[in-house]
């Protein structure tokens, strides 16, 4: 019997990836935890507890307490405001993945971890086009420098202790249930919200900088795929590189406006703009294509129907 522990529920990912989780293994089976108070429909469909990661003591009864078997550590400093803080985001990310690590080395009940890698793994020195799984690594923000880390750290946990780790460097996520908050990719979920909300949107990167990025429920299926491959068929222990579609500013614009022809954009750069540049452009995901039987479901277009339709539905309720 399954008993996952997600830390990090209220956040984009977690919020969605909890639903899901919930569906496979049983309401009472998957425990939600966050150091922020979650949804409703995250504490009425199952336990849900504050924890803060940071608090080792904490985390290991609460695993020990609860017999959990699978951890999944979401809670993290995006790469936006990492910048502002860069000592305190690079403690909250390496300290909070180590305490998991740990708890999964001492824990005997605990086989299995995920924590989310990113392209902020990747700098200026990458291959832009078609990025590989396996490249240069130099990033030059305090984000990628902790994921690069931390991936390292994943590597070494599996090797030296027999840790089941497991990661996916996600691109920009798109997504309406939960908004991001503090990330470079994140015009591309504001820009949904902004053009249902005022039919305009001013945007923090150029209109032609380009970035992978992902619909979430491809994400979720690909990350519940990964942690489905059996042990001794995960070859990589660090990240995999996944992807749904490339795009930029200017092309998600031209997709809204087919939807909301009068949607307009205009664009002031800032400090993310220098980050979006030191990543990849396109990735190059046939490992985890082939390693995790997982293949991406949404474009673009198909992306902009369903999260126009949804933001819509999301605005109407909240007034
Ligand atoms: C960010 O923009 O910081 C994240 C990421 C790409 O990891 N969405």
């Amino acid at each position: 019997m399954e008993k996952i522990l997600v830390i990090g529920a209220a956040g984009q990912i977690g919020s969605e990836l909890i639903l899901e989780l919930r569906k496979q293994y049983g309401n009472a089976n998957v425990f939600a935890s966050d150091i922020k108070d979650a949804p409703a429909y995250i504490k009425e469909s199952g336990p849900f507890q504050m924890l803060d990661v940071m608090d080792e003591r904490h985390l290991i009864h609460f695993v020990i307490r609860n017999k959990i078997t699978q951890i999944y550590h979401l809670a993290a400093v995006l790469s936006g405001n990492a910048e502002k803080l860069p000592l305190q985001a690079w403690s909250i990310n390496m300290n909070s993945l180590i305490n998991v690590l740990e708890v999964a080395r001492m824990v005997e009940d605990v086989h299995k971890v995920f924590w989310p890698s990113s392209i902020a793994v990747f700098g200026p020195s990458t291959p832009k086009e078609d990025t590989p799984q396996v490249t240069i690594m130099e990033p030059t923000t305090v984000y990628g420098i902790s994921k690069m880390a931390g991936e390292r750290w994943c590597d070494y946990y599996f090797n030296r202790y027999g840790v089941d780790v497991r990661s996916i460097r996600y691109p920009g996520l798109i997504s309406y249930k939960t908004e991001p908050g503090g990330g470079t990719t994140d015009y591309a979920v504001e820009i949904y919200f902004e053009a249902i909300r005022k039919g305009f949107y001013e945007c923090f990167l150029g209109e032609n900088t380009r970035l992978p990025m992902m619909f979430m429920p491809d994400a979720i299926e690909a990350t519940v795929a990964l942690m489905e491959v059996p042990r001794d068929e995960v070859y990589f222990h660090t990240g995999y590189n996944i992807t749904g579609f490339d795009t930029t500013p200017a092309e998600m614009t031209k997709s809204i406006q087919k939807h909301i022809p009068g949607f307009s954009i205009s664009y002031k750069t800032d400090f993310r703009q220098e980050i979006a540049d030191s990543w990849p452009d396109t990735i190059d995901d046939h490992y985890a294509r082939s390693h995790n039987h997982w293949k991406s479901k949404y474009d673009l277009e198909a992306t902009t129907r369903i999260m126009l339709e949804e933001v819509k539905k999301k605005l109407r309720r909240e007034v």
